[in-house]
């Protein structure tokens, strides 16, 4: 199960899986620090998540199949959806400002929460530990 509050433990190659991304290096080195914490409640087909962070703090719902609009911290708009598919949680999200795909995967390895993402030819990992 995905519930539960989580807190970033590391990160795998996010400096230049952001730096695809366009954002600049005050807010890279920033964000390379930023505490996240996430916390999951799944309820069927629907999800609450409640995401902090150094940048902010938001609370979300979303369904599984269902596009919906998120912004990341640097304002970037994301429009997309999760699907659950077998043990993994995949998201797949469009940007707004350019139409480029940003895909995400979820999953849980050996009790730690293991987020990928892939964004124009790069992938980076966020690895979560329940808080
Ligand atoms: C959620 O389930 O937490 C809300 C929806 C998340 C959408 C995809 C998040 C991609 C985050 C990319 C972070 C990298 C920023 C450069």
């Amino acid at each position: 199960t995905f519930n539960g509050p989580w807190k970033v433990d590391r990160s795998e190659n996010y400096d230049k899986f952001m730096e695809q991304m366009g954002i600049g290096l005050v807010k890279r080195k920033l964000a390379a620090h930023d505490n996240l914490k996430i916390t999951l409640e799944q309820n069927g087909d629907k999800f609450h998540v409640k995401e902090v962070s150094t940048f902010r703090t938001l609370e979300l719902d979303f369904t599984l199949g269902v596009t919906f609009e998120y912004s990341l911290a640097d304002g970037t708009e994301l429009s997309g959806s999760w699907a659950m598919e077998g043990d993994l949680l995949k998201g797949s999200f469009v940007r707004k400002d350019n139409g480029k795909t940003l895909t995400t995967v979820r999953q849980i390895v050996d009790e730690e929460l293991v987020q990928s993402y892939s964004y124009d030819g790069v992938e980076a990992k966020r690895i979560f530990k329940r808080a």
